[in-house]
């Protein structure tokens, strides 16, 4: 697969992110953390405020959340919590950012994450967005609606800047612009063979929870520039699309995996993936409605139903005319693990396979899995 440099640069991007966010905050300008996609970057930019969302990747802080919280819950949870409340005396360290934010604002999702908000706002003042979770009823529309007014005071009431209606409107152009630029990235990855890797893809897919708009911007028009002067390839190789959980930055665990065994990942339907950048927002209708529909279409696994996301793998699995489906779940994360029946059910009928692969942030079974996926790359 051909290197690219922006992939590159995007490596080095981390330190001069964390000097943005320094002096920003030495000029007044607050950072807010978010847990996960449900919250509408727009209204936070709009207040005036930068974002990063903290959904941790990182093995190495999980032994740290072990010391508060039980070791049979989901390693994102565990890593993300000990990011948070590492203070150093362990040895291990967490990515600066996790220490800079002013607030956390997050909203009510699993149960573990829910649970971890109450204690993280022992360390961080803590906000929850509370999130339907029957997502196509009125009902929920409307109160979704009302909890996002409700963040909108927050934030003015953290910034002291008013969150204005044009104000919306621009953070709205913007955030679609992003979404719009995915999508034809997204369009590249089409052809077969696919012109860029997964492991290549992840790598910008992690950023997007961590650099500013307009840096994502700029890499990613940077990228799709290079993937466009690819040289159609000859070799084929299995067309994987993954689904599931998450693979927030430090993670590439299953990703590596698969490519190294001779596939190639050409989508993942996963909120490191196109859960973030699927849908855009209505630029013409009132910002807050809109937004409070578009937002609340996010397939987690957490809403129910959530035919939403069968349907979307469906639709991705012919759009991007994958061999193979893995389905990626997080140990301890009950969402998708049960989900996995659905998805299982509706890809047999689609005539798609299905491997099916549960794992922590460990090394301990990669070899195992390595195995499995042979098995399934011959298979298919
Ligand atoms: S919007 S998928 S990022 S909650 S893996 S913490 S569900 S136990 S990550 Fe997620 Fe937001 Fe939903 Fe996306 Fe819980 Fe499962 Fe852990 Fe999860």
């Amino acid at each position: 697969m051909q290197c690219f440099k922006t992939i590159e640069y995007l490596k080095n991007s981390y330190g001069e992110r964390i000097s943005q966010i320094a002096d920003q905050r030495r000029s007044g300008k607050k950072l807010v953390g978010t847990f996960c996609l449900f919250v509408p970057d727009e209204i936070i930019f709009a207040a005036g405020a930068d974002r990063v969302i903290l959904c941790g990747g990182k093995n190495d802080t999980v032994s740290i959340a072990e010391q508060y919280l039980p070791r049979n819950i989901c390693p994102l949870v565990k890593s993300s919590f000990g990011s948070i409340v590492n203070n150093g005396c362990s040895g291990i360290r967490s990515c600066s950012h996790f220490s800079m934010v002013d607030m956390i604002v997050a909203e009510n999702t699993c149960d573990s994450k829910k649970k971890m908000y109450e204690l993280l706002g022992e360390y961080v003042p803590t906000y929850v967005i509370d999130l339907p979770q029957k997502p196509d009823t009125p009902e929920a529309l409307k109160y979704f609606l009302s909890e996002l007014e409700k963040f909108r005071g927050v934030m003015e009431q953290l910034t002291g800047n008013k969150v204005t209606t044009e104000g919306l409107r621009q953070e709205i152009r913007s955030s679609n612009e992003t979404r719009r630029l995915f999508h034809r990235l997204y369009e590249l990855r089409k052809e077969d063979p696919s012109p860029i890797s997964g492991s290549q893809v992840l790598k910008i897919l992690q950023k997007q929870y961590f650099l500013s708009p307009d840096k994502l911007k700029e890499y990613l028009r940077m990228l799709i520039e290079e993937v466009e002067s690819v040289e159609p390839g000859q070799v084929r190789k299995p067309r994987i699309m993954v689904s599931g959980c998450p693979m927030p930055g430090g993670n590439t665990k299953v990703t590596d995996i698969i490519e190294s065994r001779g596939g190639v990942i050409v989508a993942e339907e996963s909120c490191t993936g196109t859960r973030s950048f699927w849908y855009l927002v209505d630029e013409d209708k009132d910002p807050m409605t809109a937004l409070a529909e578009r937002y609340i279409k996010i397939p987690c696994s957490c809403m129910s139903p959530n035919d939403r996301r069968i349907d979307n793998i469906l639709e991705l699995a012919r759009e991007f005319r994958v061999d193979g489906v893995i389905h990626y779940t997080l140990q301890f994360c009950h969402g998708y693990n049960i989900e996995k029946q659905k998805v299982q059910k509706a890809l047999k009928e689609a005539g798609i396979p299905m491997l099916s692969i549960e794992t922590d942030y460990s090394d301990s079974d990669v070899e195992q899995i390595g195995l499995r996926v042979d098995a399934f790359m011959e298979m298919i």
